[in-house]
């Protein structure tokens, strides 16, 4: 028998930081949520969802997760991008977590069951210079962290990306109006291979260590700093530069070893097809949110492992608990798993979204809650109201507008 939708509403809400969620219901009480959060511009994608997503969903079979995506990506004429691809996901996310409760399962068991037991995951260690970093990613191991993404300040430069204020909650859309950075990329060059000198002397070639270029780059400066990065084997080198133009990460790719990584702000699989098909990158950072829920997701990750690229989903703390709920099922179940991005919600955010996945000693844990095991407090929500903020932007030293 059918499972009829019967109200589909937006939540928005800012326990420390805002989240955009949607909760469908159906007319046999079973109800699912999804995150549509976009970081610096929540409400683009509330409004897509109240004005031209919900009053399509009212009446459909929930139990039809694919033709309902089918409906929203081509039915809208107007394809991809990401208020477009947030609010398909927030669908879809929640429409697999009705089925998962329908059916009594948790979701890795409706994606085809667990390829392991739990999913390595990476935390941020940054620091205003080496030392400060050097402590960080000392704090991350002893919290049994196998893998941490090490950022630091750059002499001379004030707000270096990554460098946030606060251990482990680090959040850079801080205020209203976007804060101005200051970049160098000469700087940042010469800096950069010193932290990882200083990181392997100090703990030895056990750590995988991860950084993250944000797109600041041009191919040939990536180029550089990958080679000049080599002696300290990386697990990776994340958006070394920017991939509008797929082909430009060929440059880089031929001139370094070190393990490419890219995809976190990609929203469907024609934005990575190149990349992964020509064997330019080695993760794919691609997330559930980001990319089309579940559904997009996993057609993304079963096209990259047939050219042997791995799965590394973006998971800062601007995606929900929701969406990190449901990429711990994912990553449980993808055979080509690499890791997970792992930022600490606040207590607050945790509150807001009960959740049973857990983490231990560096690893998350999916939980066995039908579903993606997360959850709304409404009534803790509705305490929370929207705080508008923007993510920083970024300027050369002459003033130029750089990609922040
Ligand atoms: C990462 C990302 C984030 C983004 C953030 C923007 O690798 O975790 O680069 O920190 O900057 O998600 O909202
Ligand atoms: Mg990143």
């Amino acid at each position: 028998s059918p499972l009829l939708i019967t109200a589909a509403r937006v939540i928005v809400t800012c326990p420390g930081r805002n989240f955009v969620t949607l909760k469908i219901e159906t007319d046999q009480g079973v109800y699912g949520i999804g995150d549509a959060t976009l970081n610096g511009r929540e409400m683009a994608v509330v409004a897509y969802l109240n004005d031209h997503v919900c009053p399509l969903l009212i009446g459909r079979d929930a139990r039809r997760i694919e033709d309902t995506w089918q409906l929203l990506y081509r039915g809208s004429y107007w394809r991809r991008g990401p208020v477009t691809m947030r609010a398909i996901a927030a669908v879809d996310v929640a429409l697999w977590d009705i089925k998962g409760k329908a059916l009594g399962a948790p979701l890795h068991e409706l994606l085809g069951g667990r390829s392991r037991d739990r999913v390595m995951v990476y935390g941020h260690a940054n620091g205003a210079d080496i030392e400060e970093t050097v402590d960080a990613v000392g704090r991350y191991i002893d919290l049994g962290y196998q893998a941490i993404r090490a950022q630091t300040g750059v002499p001379g430069l004030t707000n270096a990306y990554g460098v946030g204020r606060g251990e482990m909650h680090y959040e850079p859309a801080d205020a209203s109006l976007p804060t101005e950075t200051v970049w160098d990329t000469r700087r940042y060059l010469t800096h950069v291979p010193k932290l990882f000198q200083r990181l392997r002397d100090t703990y030895g070639p056990e750590p995988r260590l991860l950084h993250d270029g944000h797109h600041r780059m041009t191919p040939q400066e990536a180029a550089r700093l990958g080679k000049s990065l080599e002696p300290y084997d990386l697990f990776w080198l994340e958006d070394a530069t920017p991939a509008e133009n797929q082909e430009a990460f060929r440059l880089v790719r031929q001139h370094t070893t070190t393990p490419l990584a890219v995809g976190e702000v990609f929203n469907t699989i024609w934005d990575c097809k190149d990349l992964i098909q020509e064997q330019l990158i080695d993760y794919i950072r691609t997330t559930i949110v980001g990319a089309g829920g579940l559904t997009h997701l996993r057609r993304i990750a079963d096209f990259a492992a047939v050219w042997g690229v791995r799965t590394g989903c973006h998971g800062a703390t601007d995606l929900s608990p929701v969406t990190l709920g449901a990429a711990v099922h994912f990553d449980a179940w993808v055979p080509n798993f690499g890791i997970q991005e792992y930022m600490r919600h606040t207590e607050a955010t945790d509150a807001v979204f009960p959740h049973d996945y857990r983490f231990g000693a560096g690893f998350l844990i999916p939980g066995d809650r039908p579903g993606h095991g997360v959850d709304i407090d409404e009534a803790l929500a509705a305490r929370y109201p929207y705080d508008p903020r923007q993510l920083p932007i970024a300027r050369l030293t002459d003033g130029t507008l750089w990609n922040w």
